[in-house]
């Protein structure tokens, strides 16, 4: 309950009680959450008050808005661990979903200087360069560009990336993955692939660069993957 007599400003309790009530799930997931008037008169506060509470969840991404209907509760986010080497599809299948993917480009280039490097690519030679959207359950979670060395697999095509990659390394080509080195940075989504992600034009999203390895050193793909931010959360064990 409220406790005008506190410290702890108006909006922030109402936050709290709001919080509280998802946690509970009193409101569940996409269901709307009682509309602002209804909530001042529930809180005896004014509306501009408890639209700043709203505010600050939906920028935290546990409410989002739908022009002229109303706010819902947010899907939880993904909580994806930065810890063993796996794939976008063992990830979604550990989770009880179903991964797809949808090929947005499938051809062969000769890559920029700095990925080229990145891949210990000599001048001029080429990568396949694969953009993805991969889905859970038919949702869209992340955008994949992905380089890879057209010497490694030159036997690559469209058909075959469809699937899992790794797998096809794996249990189709008979390589070992070995390891891979990460950096994450925080964007605004770019102005195509908001469509893609199905995002505002101005939403968040998380960019991860990842090199792969070999079990035998070589790089074996350089790749951009651009998450929502709203459906993702990485976690780490930390030690000191
Ligand atoms: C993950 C990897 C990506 C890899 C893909 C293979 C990150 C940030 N990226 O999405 O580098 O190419 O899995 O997935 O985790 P696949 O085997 O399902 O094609």
């Amino acid at each position: 309950m409220l406790d005008k007599n506190s410290h702890i400003p108006i909006y922030i309790q109402i936050e709290e009680i709001l919080k509280q009530r998802i946690y509970l799930e009193e409101y569940g997931i996409d269901e709307s959450i009682p509309s602002e008037r209804e909530l001042s008169i529930q809180f005896g506060v004014s509306r501009m008050t408890v639209r700043q509470a709203i505010n600050t969840l939906v920028n935290s991404g546990l409410l989002y808005r739908e022009k002229g209907r109303g706010t819902y509760v947010a899907n939880p986010k993904l909580e994806q661990p930065l810890m063993g080497l796996t794939s976008f599809t063992e990830d979604m299948r550990a989770r009880g979903m179903e991964p797809s993917s949808k090929i947005l480009r499938f051809e062969k280039i000769v890559p920029p200087f700095d990925i080229a490097s990145d891949l210990l690519l000599e001048k001029d030679e080429e990568v396949f360069f694969v953009v993805r959207i991969r889905n859970a359950n038919d949702k869209p979670m992340a955008i994949e560009r992905t380089y890879i060395p057209v010497k490694l697999y030159p036997e690559l095509d469209e058909k075959k990336i469809m699937g899992s990659l790794y797998a096809l390394i794996e249990a189709k080509f008979h390589q070992k993955i070995g390891n891979a080195i990460q950096q994450m940075e925080a964007a605004i989504v770019a102005k195509d692939d908001c469509r893609y992600l199905q995002i505002s034009p101005t939403a968040p999203v998380l960019i991860i660069k990842r090199i792969s390895y070999l079990s035998d050193g070589i790089p074996f793909e350089l790749v951009r993957s651009t998450y929502r931010a709203d459906r993702y959360k990485f976690i780490s064990e930390i030690k000191r």
